[in-house]
Parts: C-alpha cells; structure tokens; sequence
C-alpha cells in the first residue's frame, strides 16, 4: 500500500500535500479515522471527488485509523485489512513521504499529548519471545485458535513420530482423581508397549456382547493395563481405543481433538468474577453488575450439565463442582452478597463462594467499589480465594477461569500458583469504550486507574492458555473498525509504557465461543402456552400503571407499539440518548411510546457518580422536552422470569428493543430480545454489528447520529403499517438466528473440548513458554504492583 502511496505522490505531488497541508492547518494534534476522511472529502481540489475517493491516495485515507500531526511532519496508521497495519510520516519540510516503524510512530504520537511525561518509559515488547511460537496468518483464521493448534500439533507427531508418541503416552499418564488412576496403568511401559495392548484389547473387546458395560470388562482389561476413562460401554471403550491406536499409527487433526476431548480430566472448575455485586436475586441494573453475572450463572448450569454427561460417557462415576468465586460485600443491601456460601438455583453441585476484599492492614473492606477500584485488593483476593477453594474441592481445580480485567489478573495468579489451565473471557475491555484511554491515560487516572487495568489486561491475556471471545469483531474489529483486542496489539501510555507488542490476534490462543440467551426464559412470545401468565398483572400494572414509586412517567393505556429498552445507568448505554432521539423525533412520538428499565430514578440512591450523572440527565430530558405522559421510565430491578415474560409481552403488542449503546462488547440484552421476537435495533459499535444482519434479523443503528436512528425506527414503524407481515418477518429473523448461533449447549461442549486441547497443548510446550511467563512476571512485580499499591496510599 505503501509503495502505490509514493508513486502516486511522485505523480499527484500538489493533491497530497494540500491534503496533508489541510491536515496540519486543522489545528488538530491528532485526527481520527472520521475526520481525516472528512477533511479528504473536503478537499478543494481540481480532481473530481469520485476521481480522488478511487485514487491510491483515496484508499489510503479510507484505511486510515488515525494520525498525529505537527507543524513539522505528519504521522499515520493505517489498517489496510482486519489486523494489518502500515505506518507512514511526511515531513512538511523536506516533502519526504517515508514508511514508519510502530515505535517511532508511538514516539511521535506521544509527544502531541502536551503534559510533563517526558522520561524515557518502558518498551514493552513480545515479539522477540514469540518468534518461534506457531501463529496464524490468515485473517480468517483468527478466533478458531483450536483448528490450527490441532493441526500443529498433529504436524509435530508427524514429524517426530518417536517423541511425538512418548507425549501422548506421557499424558495419559496424568490423569487421574484422588487415588483412583485413570486411562493406562504401570503394565504398560512404553509407546510400543501401548500400541500392544490396545491391539489386544480391540480383540478381546470384539468378543464381547454388544452393551458390556465398563464393570464387567474392567478385571480383563486392567491386567491389560487400562484403567477407567475410555468409556462406559463396550461401543465407545472401542472407539476411544482405536481413536488413539490410529493416532499412533499416523496422526491427523482431527481425530486428535477427538481423542485428546474424550480423556477424562476436567472435574472441578472454578470460575472467578471479582468485582460486583454477584448474586441470583435483585442485583441486575445495579452498577457495574450486568450481563457477566447472567453470563456466569447460565454458564455454569450448562458446563455443569455436560460435564456430568461426559464423565458418565466415560463410565465414572464422580460428581463435578463448579465454583464460582467472588467478592464478599459486609454492606450488600437487599442482595445476598454478604453471604460466604450460595448454592446455585438449578444446579447440583455449584457454589458461589465470597471471600472479602482486604485491606494492607488486613481490614475487610465493607462497602462495595466500582471495578476501576479494585486493583490494590486483587493479590490478597488471589491468595485466600486460593486458600478457600483447595480447602473446598481438597484439590486442585482442572480449569480456572477468568472473567473481566479483574477477575483475569486473579486467574492468572491462581493458575500459575497451581499449575493449571487457564481461560480468560473479557466480556468489555474498556479500552475501546473510551477514546484515547490509553494515550490519555494521565488525565483519566483518578477516575478510572487504566494504567492498572491495561497492565493487568497485557499479562492475563498473554498468560492465558486460551481465551474465550463472543464474536469475532471482538478480537479483530472489522474492515473499518478495530478490534477490542487488537487495540492491545501496539499502543502508548505516555510516560508509563510504550507496548509495541501487547497482544498478537492471530495467536491460536483465540477461540469465538458465543454466549447464549436462556432458552427457559428467553423463547418466543409464540409460544402462547409457555409464557409465564402468572406476570401478566404485574407487567401490565409496571408499563401501563399509574406513577411507579420508582419511576417516572405514565403512559396509560396505550394501543402504540412500545419501543423498549433496558440496561445499567453508564454513559456508555447512551439510555439518555435514546430519549433525546425519541423526545425530538415528532413523528416517532405520534406514533410510539419509550419505555426504559433502568438505574434508579433518585440520584440520592445511587453510588455510583457515572450513574447519577445519567440519572440527572435523564430528568432534565423529561422536564426540557415535556416526555411524562410519552415515555415511562422505571428505575427498578425486574427478576429474570418478569423481564422475560415483559420482552414478549412488549412484542405481543408489535413493540420493538433498542439498544443504543456508544459501545457494546457483546450484548445479552439483544440477543435476549431477539430470542423473545422483538425486532431489535443496535449499536454498530461491537458485538450487535454481528449478532443482527441488518434488515434480515434486526436492525444497525448509530449512537452517534440520533436522528437517523430514530429514523430508521420511524420507517420500521411507518412500514410496519403499511405493509402487513414486515414485523413478523423481522420478529423470526431474530429468532432464527439466535436459534442458530447463540446457545448456551454449544457453548458448553466447545469450552470443554478447548480445555482438553489446551490442556494437551499446555503440557506438550510448558518449556517453550517459559521466556514469556517470566517476561510477564517481571511486568507484574516491577510496574503492575508498584501502581496498584499506590492506589491504596
Ligand atoms: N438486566 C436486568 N435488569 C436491568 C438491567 C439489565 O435484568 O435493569 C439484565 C439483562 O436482561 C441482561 C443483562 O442484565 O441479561 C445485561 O447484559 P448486557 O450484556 O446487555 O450488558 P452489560 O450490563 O453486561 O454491559
Ligand atoms: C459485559 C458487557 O458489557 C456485555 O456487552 C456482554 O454481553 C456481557 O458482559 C456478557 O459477556
């Protein structure tokens, strides 16, 4: 891309520099993708603009990701596909258009930013560590780390058959629960050896009646030198037997994630989501507790169901545990969180445990804090939750993990500090939610403590045995948009650290596992006789009531279609926004009703500063634009079965969800209206872009262009009228795709077969990993802990 930008200066020397002369007398330091486009657009200029937008010159611009300009040179980064970047400056001066290296561009970027932290800073840098790893090339690769690590894997068994073999064999060595071994015994002594008995025993098995259950082959077959695992019947002793006796044989992919999924290893997981309020009743809506709770708790239920079913499968008999540790709150309110130990609604064997934050003096810490605040209490969490779950399971957990920066950082001192695998899921990284978080990481310190939460980010995400996103665009963005975890990739906090290297998204480490919507709570407002009636008062009362205690606005009974929206009070939901659009869209108000769920209507009730400042907003909106007989707001917390049963009823009457978000990682709340039938319109920006195809099973909209969101509302309702079954067919295009794509069952087998392979793949390359895993530990001690400690001072 480069070189066609140089010769096409070399050519059209006057139009690139009056761009970039435009550029510089903007004013701007630095310039987003947006505005150097419009600026491009702008450009008074004796080539046409259709001409110009074709031109090399033009394609450049439309992949340019931002620029850092001075009166001397100009600097930009371009993204010329998903993951790809190019660097180039022109120096206003000289006229010199040159390629860039990452450091020099963040070099330069820095010294825009106008404050005092000038001192040199810590390069941070992976690259040199990961040379020799194996990493993916294509983009279309990224997120299906597992396929290409099984292919890997299978090449180096091919390639060193003898070693190759020895680590299988060593592996199945492993497993094994409390005294009973599992897989091979001391009979067996070697590869060969192996390769021996699994002949015999597919003979001696084909002898035997069909339906054999594993008890009455297990005395023949110990002596063989196999031990329980392979399976409960006799069919699937069989299967697994030849699986592996082929692997020996000659290896190919996919057999071995067969194999290596079916081995018995994964009893006891323990699953970490630090901050919050976590609890099973009234804590939804309230500050930072939101979609990882639901995530968690469906999560659980399903991981526990299918791992009862495969260690049956695998003709065991041991019960699974899950654990579920979290932050004990002495001060929780109406929740349960004060509470050391819950049991799981709709579970057998799950737990929640609570172990308090401490302060350095030992002090519990009563009150409840926002996530930005945790970082000083994570490392004393790490160990007694430590201490707490070995005392509960009496061993090591077989997987641990992670949930948000928090919960991830306490993952990866729990896992090293027990040797097991390790899996993070980040559900939001905030540093796509807030424009220049990283580079103005000084300026937003006392709010919000970034440099804690990106360091931590960096060494869990890098010490991770594999990570769980939702949807793709969540590690490599799209065309035009970055991803969340590609803006880890290289970036700079000016007079702290300089990341040329942070994350690399074509690490196999990456793997899409969406989440689900609950399908026992989350179905189709079609499904007359599963609906939960028992509700219908109360959501009638709660939209159409009279003033709610605690709410605002009434909209009586009404024949309109409702337009309907819930989530937390942030500033990033843009829930004001929404009724900004609604309150000057005069046409949407004839025609429609808003109806909001969320926050608390008193700011006096709240604790959260972010929160009151949108509660404040809000009334001002109702009072500015008169909306208390148009949209009804209600600051309550609504139990999962009544926000179930409202999504269907808001759809029984041809309503529609909207989710207007400035930016959202994922977004339960769509896919649960989807799921109910509501046409669901949603941000552009984050999961929603994937989860709905536009037009077909929901709607795009743009949080930042008010007015044409509404728009495009207005002309869903306007068509709605005039066309009879347009609702309908966009109610099931929703409903399908959800069906297709968003289920927690799926969920729960693809996790489980990644935490064998992982698992394999962790003990086959524990030595190459080393480097990385003390490169990281110093990045802990010596700059995360210093600035966490600081923040208790
Ligand atoms: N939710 C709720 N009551 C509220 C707000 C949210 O029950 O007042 C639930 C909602 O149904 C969804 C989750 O909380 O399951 C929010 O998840 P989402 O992914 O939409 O957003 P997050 O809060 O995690 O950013
Ligand atoms: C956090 C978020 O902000 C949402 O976008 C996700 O849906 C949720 O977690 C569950 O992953």
């Amino acid at each position: 891309m480069f070189d066609t930008l140089q010769k096409y200066y070399q050519e059209n020397r006057e139009m690139v520099l009056a761009l970039f002369e435009r550029y510089r007398d903007s004013g701007k330091n630095l310039m987003l993708k947006s505005e150097l486009w419009d600026e491009f657009l702008a450009l008074d200029s004796s080539v046409e603009q259709k001409v110009r937008i074709v031109s090399p010159l033009g394609r450049v611009i439309a992949k340019a990701q931002e620029a850092a300009i001075d009166h001397d040179r100009l600097a930009m980064a371009i993204r010329p596909k998903v993951a790809q970047w190019h660097y180039f400056s022109y120096s206003y001066n000289e006229g010199k258009l040159e390629e860039m290296a990452v450091a020099e561009f963040l070099a330069f970027k820095e010294k825009q930013v106008q404050n005092d932290l000038q001192q040199p800073v810590l390069e941070f840098d992976l690259g040199p560590f990961e040379r020799d790893f194996p990493k993916m090339t294509q983009s279309r690769s990224i997120g299906h780390g597992v396929e290409f690590l099984n292919r890997i894997c299978t090449s180096r068994l091919s390639r060193e058959p003898v070693g190759g073999r020895e680590l299988v064999f060593s592996f199945l060595r492993l497993h094994g629960y409390g005294n009973i071994s599992f897989m091979i015994n001391d009979k067996i002594a070697s590869v060969v050896e192996l390769q021996h008995a699994l002949n015999d025993a597919l003979e001696y098995l084909e002898g035997k009646t069909a339906g054999s259950e594993w008890s009455a082959l297990v005395d023949d077959l110990q002596k063989m030198g196999f031990e329980p695992g392979w399976g409960r019947s006799r069919e699937k002793v069989m299967q697994s037997f030849s699986r592996l006796a082929n692997l020996l044989e000659a290896p190919d992919y996919q057999n071995l994630e067969k194999f290596i999924s079916g081995v018995p290893m994964i009893f006891n997981i323990v699953v970490l989501s630090p901050h919050g309020f976590f609890g099973q009743e009234n804590v939804l809506g309230l500050p930072d507790t939101g979609g990882q709770i639901v995530y968690i708790l469906d999560q659980v239920r399903a991981l526990e169901r299918e791992m009862k079913e495969r260690i049956y499968e695998q003709g065991l008999d041991i019960k699974p545990k899950i654990l579920i540790v979290t932050r004990l709150i002495p001060e929780a309110g109406d929740t349960t969180c004060n509470q050391a130990r819950e049991h799981v609604q709709g579970t057998e064997n799950v737990e929640i445990v609570r172990v308090p934050f401490r302060r350095v003096n030992g002090e519990v810490l009563p009150q409840w804090i926002s996530r930005f605040e945790v970082w000083p209490y994570l490392e004393r969490f790490a160990d007694e939750a430590g201490g707490e779950i070995l005392a509960i399971l009496g061993r090591r957990p077989d997987l641990v993990i992670g949930n948000y920066s928090d919960g991830n950082l306490v993952s990866y001192l729990m896992s090293k500090k027990m040797g097991v695998t390790n899996c993070t899921i980040a559900h939001a990284l905030e540093k796509t939610k807030y424009l220049y978080s990283a580079l103005y990481w000084h300026q937003m310190e006392e709010q919000y403590h970034f440099s804690c939460q990106f360091t931590a980010d960096m060494i869990a995400m890098n010490s991770a045995d594999f990570i769980i996103t939702s949807t793709f665009q969540e590690i490599a963005g799209s065309a035009d948009v970055v991803g969340q975890y590609e803006s880890y990739s290289s970036f700079t906090m000016p007079g702290l650290q300089r990341v040329l290297q942070g994350i690399d998204v074509f690490d196999p480490k990456f793997n899409i596992v969406s989440p689900g919507a609950d399908e026992d709570v989350y179905f189709s407002y079609t499904k007359e006789k599963r609906r939960f009636t028992e509700h219908h008062d109360e959501i009638r009362e709660l939209i159409f009531g009279e003033q709610h205690p605690a709410g605002r606005g009434v909209i009586g009974e009404t024949k309109r279609p409702l337009i309907f929206s819930m989530a937390r009070l942030d500033r990033i939901k843009n829930l004001t926004g929404l009724v900004q659009w609604y309150a000057e869209n005069e046409e949407l108000r004839s025609k429609t009703h808003l109806m909001i769920v969320g926050g608390t209507v008193n700011p006096e009730h709240s604790g959260d500063e972010e929160e009151r400042v949108q509660i404040l907003r809000m009334h001002e909106l109702f009072d500015t634009y008169g909306l208390d007989k148009e949209v009804r707001w209600l600051g309550v917390r609504l139990d999962k079965r009544v926000s179930g049963e409202l999504y269907r009823c808001i759809a029984d009457g041809r309503g529609v969800f909207v989710q207007p978000a400035y930016f959202e990682a994922f977004g339960l709340t769509v896919i649960e209206a989807m799921a109910s039938g509501l046409p669901t319109f949603a941000t552009r920006y984050g999961g929603p872009l994937e989860i709905i195809q536009d037009g077909r099973s929901g709607f795009h909209i743009d949080p930042n262009h008010g007015s044409a969101s509404s728009d495009i509302l207005l002309k869903f309702f306007s068509r709605c009228e005039a066309e009879e079954g347009y609702w309908q067919q966009i109610s099931e295009g929703g409903i399908q795709r959800v069906q297709e794509r968003y289920t927690w069952q799926l969920y729960a087998q693809r996790l489980l077969s990644l935490t064998c392979v992982y698992g394999f793949w962790k003990f086959a390359t524990n030595l190459e990993r080393q480097e990385t895993s003390r490169y990281l530990e110093m990045l802990y001690h010596l700059q995360y802990r210093p600035l966490a400690a600081a923040m208790e001072r």
